[in-house]
């Protein structure tokens, strides 16, 4: 680093801003600010300051993406109102009554400002001890971070990225007080020599710190309002109780997971789940603020509200969720237990008039999906989901209602953080991706996935398990074919069928023999329709073509 040699500790020289001031011509004539403020002490307690507001603010901004109460101010004021011995407490609301978190808060930045001071002068003087100071504060807040409920280990790192931040902002802008310093502070030959005068060393300085200053404001700033739309929804979602539902799920066979090792889980967590919209910042809504409006060729509008919804007739339903952009033997598929009311619930209360073929609904963020009216109507379960695998809706798949309609792919159908429900006709309203050139219905097509091996995996011969899932969503699939290189296609053995909604899967015993091979798998769906060979791109409306996996036999 670039710490100057000649650097002396300031109280063994104190070239102050006096002997500065002394000097002819050295600065603007008239009033420098009244003595000692601009003193080498003071500028490296403001540094001392512009760093801990890179720790906090880092800490702040990058808090937004961990759990709220784990970003160092709350943590810290946590820790410390849980440490108050109760005579303190009682005293600071007998004196601030329910002011007495800004008044924990005023404390807590006074406290803060005099450490960093403190912290900022001892850097100055003695770097390394600078540093552990540092490290110890850092020590300090994460010892508060971890140490909260229910936060996890990972909520420390916008603490220990703040923290490092923080020293890296101190060492620039000390260094910058070194230089400063490292003038013999006299019109010297050696000033002449050197590109940078004291002058230009304090302004860049100010410079410096300015920039760090402001810097951090804006990072804060950021971080606060990010987190405060983050964590109020996150919060209030984990703290939301699910009512039971009136009609249960159907029971799971046992036998629904494929015998072949390394096939995706039956059941997919929600955390696995392919996550597909066009939502840059996930839309945060307050259930209390949620309303569902449900309009057009109806005979009586509805509104709903999320109270509405929780006491409503709720069924549970497994169903697997297809994107359309999915390739063949893609990941864009997903199989979850859903919670929430029927549609056709909802709409029997709207009672759509005659011509209507078509339910536009569209997200908060304006994204929408056309599904064709009966499929909301008959008994195929589409819902208004406000459960997955039991847990809320989580926020980038929904949170608080989405709606989940078996059979379709998710442009026509899956609309999440749905808002409104208009009953139209195709004829008259076009979705999002429909006018993006996408296809105005979307059934999804049969396909059958192969999961393991891999493709261009190398095995060892032997007996080797086949395995993968299929899908023909509300047809249900009936038959899975492998076919090796151009040899006969042979049944593959399906696993349990939950029900013709929920993608199946199977498994294939291979006897592997050495050298490149050619793995093909096809499916056959509840209609006796075999998954077509046609090879079709995901645009307009699904991907199709049989998938082949080459690998390795050694
Ligand atoms: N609000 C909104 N909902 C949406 C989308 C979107 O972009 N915005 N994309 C749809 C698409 S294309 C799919 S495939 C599914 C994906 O749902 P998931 O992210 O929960 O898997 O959501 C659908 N719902
Ligand atoms: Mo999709």
């Amino acid at each position: 680093m670039e710490k100057p040699s000649t650097q002396t500790p300031l109280a063994d020289q104190p070239i102050t801003g006096k002997a500065a001031r002394n000097q002819p011509g050295r600065h603007a004539p008239g009033k420098r600010t009244g003595g000692r403020l601009s003193g080498p002490t003071a500028l490296a307690a403001l540094a001392g300051v512009a760093a801990a507001a890179v720790v906090l603010a880092v800490a702040e901004l990058l808090g937004a993406f961990f759990t709220a109460r784990a970003t160092p101010v709350i943590a810290l004021g946590s820790t410390f109102i849980d440490f108050t011995p109760s005579w303190l407490k009682d005293f600071a609301i007998a004196t601030f009554g329910t002011n007495d978190k800004v008044a924990l808060f005023v404390g807590m930045a006074v406290t803060i400002l005099l450490l960093a001071c403190v912290l900022g002068i001892v850097a100055y003087r003695r770097w390394a001890l600078g540093v552990a100071g540092v490290l110890l504060m850092g020590a300090v807040i994460v010892a508060s971070v971890v140490t909260r409920a229910g936060v996890k280990p990972l909520d420390a790192l916008p603490t220990l990225v703040g923290t490092a931040a923080g020293l890296i902002a101190l060492r620039f802008l000390i260094t910058r007080l070194w230089r400063m310093q490292q003038w013999p502070d006299q019109e010297s030959d050696l000033a002449a020599k050197e590109p940078e005068r004291p002058a230009t060393s304090r302004r860049a300085f100010f410079a410096a710190t300015g920039v760090t200053a402001a810097a951090s404001a804006i990072a804060a700033t950021g971080g606060r309002m990010l987190s405060a739309a983050r964590s109020n929804i996150a919060q209030a979602r984990e703290s939301l109780q699910l009512p039971a539902p009136a009609k249960p799920a159907a029971a799971v066979p046992a036998g629904v997971q494929s015998a072949a090792p390394g096939v995706t889980p039956w059941l997919t967590p929600n955390n696995d789940f392919y996550r597909i919209d066009t939502a840059l910042s996930v839309p945060e809504i307050n259930v209390e603020d949620w309303e569902l409006r449900v309009h057009g060729l109806v005979e009586q509008e509805v509104r709903l509200s999320f109270q509405d919804l929780l006491d409503a007739k709720l069924i549970e339903s497994h169903v697997s969720l297809t994107c359309v952009s999915n390739p063949v033997g893609g990941n864009l598929a997903g199989n979850a237990k859903w919670l929430g009311m029927p549609i056709r619930d909802v709409l029997a209360m709207a009672r759509p008039t005659d011509g209507a073929d078509m339910v536009l609904s569209t997200s908060i963020d304006g994204f929408s999906a056309s599904t064709p009216l009966e499929v909301l109507q008959d008994d195929r379960d589409a819902m208004l989901a406000i459960g997955m695998n039991g847990e809320a809706l989580p926020l980038e798949h929904g949170y608080p209602v989405r709606m989940v309609v078996p059979g379709l792919y998710g442009f026509v159908s899956a609309t999440k953080w749905v808002v409104d429900l208009e009953v139209t006709r195709f004829a008259d309203s076009q979705a999002y991706w429909t006018q993006r050139g996408w296809s105005e219905r979307g059934p999804i097509k049969t396909m059958a996935r192969v999961e393991v091996p891999k493709s261009f995996a190398k095995v060892p011969a032997g007996r080797l398990a086949i395995g993968g899932t299929a899908w023909a969503q509300t047809r249900g699939i009936t038959k899975v074919e492998v076919q090796i290189d151009n040899g006969p296609w042979t049944e593959a053995t399906l696993a349990d069928e939950a029900s013709v909604i929920t993608w199946r899967q199977w498994s294939f015993d291979w006897e592997a023999t050495p050298g490149p091979h050619y793995i093909k798998a096809r499916a056959t769906d509840g209609t006796g329709e075999v998954q077509t060979d046609q090879r079709a791109d995901p645009v307009p409306d699904g991907a199709s073509g049989w998938q082949s996996v080459m690998v390795t036999v050694e």
